[in-house]
């Protein structure tokens, strides 16, 4: 499998979609596989977390972006993670990122993922994802989670850049939002721009930025849009060129890559512990449901949740020797 993996992992470098694609598949599989990439990678794409409430039309909005930016030569990943329904049990993935999907554009990659965690965020494979469509050479990678979206989700933990969308009409406008989310804003668009209140919302958030910005160009840019119509993606689009450029330009420095590399080891392990934990954790509700013996299971728990936890530290000792 590493051999798979790896062989895989030559033909993505020479921008090889099948491959890519496959090697998405067997990581899915393998959450172990590539384990060092993502401190290798070069980090030459834009990593951008697509943030804001659902129905805000992120997903409308990535597809007029992917677009726009191809028109522009430039190539797109779309990386969707859908909670796992537990009705459903299937994935949901919006209409026009759907479409993009359908149409096999060559600058477009588009992919649905199953988000196992409680955020409706990734997987414990983020960042060995991203670092692959990094080999690949992407020049803009977008991430859209389906789950709330309003809070610092390990989407936007592990991105160069937050693109966050909002929508008129948001209650009391922005104050219903977590204020972590607001200040990682690289870029704030107020999507539906078509609907009355779209001014009161870029008032409100032009204050709130006068209010917390150090200086007035440390505040993102607050754009208009509407999605559907394909108004201010153009606009959206150079704003993300300019930051990329602005950072290619500085070069990454290294008290940053050191910081990208400890979330994506802390976003990598939190994950694992939670699917360990998670899983456990429902096997002995399932054995146990309704008895109430639950309570002297305890113990067992414990000591069955520390044999894991040896298997999980051995298979990690095996695969870094
Ligand atoms: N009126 C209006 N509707 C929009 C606009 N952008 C998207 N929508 C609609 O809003 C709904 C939700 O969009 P979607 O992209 O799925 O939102 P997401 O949940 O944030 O990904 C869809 O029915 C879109 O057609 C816009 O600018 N104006
Ligand atoms: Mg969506």
């Amino acid at each position: 499998m590493i051999a798979q993996w790896d062989s895989l992992l030559e033909r993505v470098r020479l921008r090889d979609r099948l491959a890519l694609a496959r090697a998405i598949s067997l990581l899915e599989r393998n959450p172990e596989l590539g384990h060092d990439l993502d401190i290798e990678r070069s980090r030459q794409a834009l990593v951008v977390a697509v943030a804001g409430p659902p129905g805000a039309g992120k997903s409308t909005l990535l597809g007029a972006l992917a677009s726009e930016m191809t028109r522009r030569d430039a190539t797109v990943a779309i990386l969707a993670f859908d909670p796992i329904s537990p009705r459903s049990g299937g994935a949901i993935l919006g209409d026009r990122i759907r479409m993009l999907e359908s149409a096999h554009h060559p600058q477009v990659f588009v992919r649905s993922l199953a988000a196992r965690d409680p955020y409706g965020a990734g997987t414990p494979q983020l960042p060995t994802l991203l670092a692959l469509l990094d080999a690949y050479g992407f020049d803009f990678i977008f991430l859209e989670s389906v789950g709330a979206g309003q809070e610092a989700s390990p989407l936007v933990q592990v991105a160069d850049v937050v693109l966050l969308v909002l929508v008129p009409g948001l209650g009391d406008s922005i104050q219903t939002l977590k204020a972590g989310v607001l200040e990682l804003a690289d870029i704030v668009v107020v999507n539906k721009a078509d609907r009355p209140g779209a001014e009161d919302v870029v008032r409100d958030l032009s204050a709130y930025y006068r209010l917390i910005a150090e200086s007035p160009e440390s505040a993102p840019p607050i754009l208009r849009a509407i999605a559907s119509a394909g108004e201010g993606v153009t606009e959206i689009a150079e704003a993300l060129i300019e930051l990329r450029d602005r950072r290619a330009a500085a070069g990454i420095p290294e008290q940053h890559r050191e910081e990208q590399a400890a979330r994506s080891w802390e976003v990598r392990v939190r994950h694992r512990c939670h699917l360990l934990i998670t899983e456990l954790l429902n096997e002995f509700l399932a054995e146990d449901r309704g008895t109430g013996r639950w309570r002297a299971l305890e113990a067992r728990f414990y000591r069955e949740l520390a044999q894991r936890l040896q298997v999980l530290a051995e298979s990690i000792r095996a695969d870094s020797d």
